[in-house]
């Protein structure tokens, strides 16, 4: 029987204000199918989204939902789960978004480990305002702000993720609806800051001014920058210098996890112990 996408997304909203062949609906759909195999009740998802192309993404999906400003979902995310720890919350966010203004944000989430999954949807550029330079904009491509060509070098956001701390990080792309999806539960079973970054196309506002005139020639880029993560492992050094690993890159199951460290703080608040010491932690730092 064909899957009832229907039940998680607000008809009246439809159609979608994506350009025709856009990643974000396959991301989108990846995670309805996610949930679902996940059996979780929809008023338990949160869905906390920046603003973007990809910050369209709440506006979408039937969940209890929240369309912050710009590179602030973690900020609102962070409150969401301390106030109600049970909900599943998720961050969805562009490049632009986690990375650029939402940077400080995105690294201080990873360093805290909040149970939060947050997936950046990059697709290298600053899609709605049509052609900014983002964080991830490869070097040498054209975008309107460095119409010469970008000159400035690149953010890797799963290296990024890691050397911050984010307890569990996975890169996959939306070639591959099916992985994402298996790929997505894993982020969202995590308990602690899982970051997911999908490589998505833009062919409107990357592509055309590229080299990559259709959706499809924009996904062929993609898939010629990324590799699963044990083929690239094979690779000598200097062949892994432009190549993205996809895959599960860190988990983490015995980091702290702020929430239930947060539940200490209140019994110290409560009287039932007296304080926070660094042994709780087994002197991790
Ligand atoms: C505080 C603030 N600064 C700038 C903007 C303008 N703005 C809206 S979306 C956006 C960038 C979106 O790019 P990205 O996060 O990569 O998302 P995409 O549209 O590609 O999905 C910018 C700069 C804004 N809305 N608010």
């Amino acid at each position: 029987m064909a899957f009832n996408y229907e039940r998680y997304l607000r008809l009246q909203k439809m159609p979608t204000l994506w350009c025709w062949g856009c990643g974000d609906g396959v991301i989108l759909k990846s995670f309805v199918r996610a949930i679902d195999k996940m059996g979780i009740n929809q008023d338990d998802v949160c869905v906390v989204s920046g603003i973007g192309c990809s910050g369209r993404f709440s506006s979408y999906v039937d969940f209890n939902t929240v369309h912050t400003t710009h590179g602030r979902t973690i900020a609102y995310a962070t409150g969401i789960k301390l106030a109600e720890p049970s909900k599943l919350v998720v961050c969805v966010a562009g490049d632009g978004d986690a990375l650029a203004i939402g940077g400080n944000h995105t690294i201080h989430g990873c360093r805290r480990n909040i149970d939060l999954t947050m997936i950046i949807i990059n697709n290298f550029i600053y899609g709605l305002t049509n052609s900014q330079t983002s964080p991830t904009t490869p070097r040498g491509m054209w975008t309107v702000s460095q119409k010469a060509g970008n000159i400035d070098p690149t953010f890797n956001t799963c290296n990024l993720a890691i050397a911050a701390g984010a307890s569990f990080v996975a890169r996959e792309t939306m070639i591959e609806p099916k992985k994402l999806e298996k790929t997505m539960i894993k982020a969202m079973q995590h308990k602690g800051f899982s970051m997911l970054e999908v490589l998505s196309n833009c062919h409107i506002n990357l592509g055309r001014k590229n080299k990559m005139l259709s959706a499809m020639e924009n996904l062929e880029w993609i898939d010629s920058i990324s590799m699963p993560k044990k083929k690239y492992d094979a690779l000598p050094d200097e062949e892994k210098l432009n190549v993205l690993p996809l895959g599960i890159l860190k988990e983490d199951k015995e980091a702290d996890e702020y929430c239930s460290m947060y539940a200490e703080i209140q019994k110290v608040h409560q009287g039932e112990r007296k304080k926070i010491t660094q042994d709780d932690f087994e002197k991790k730092i």
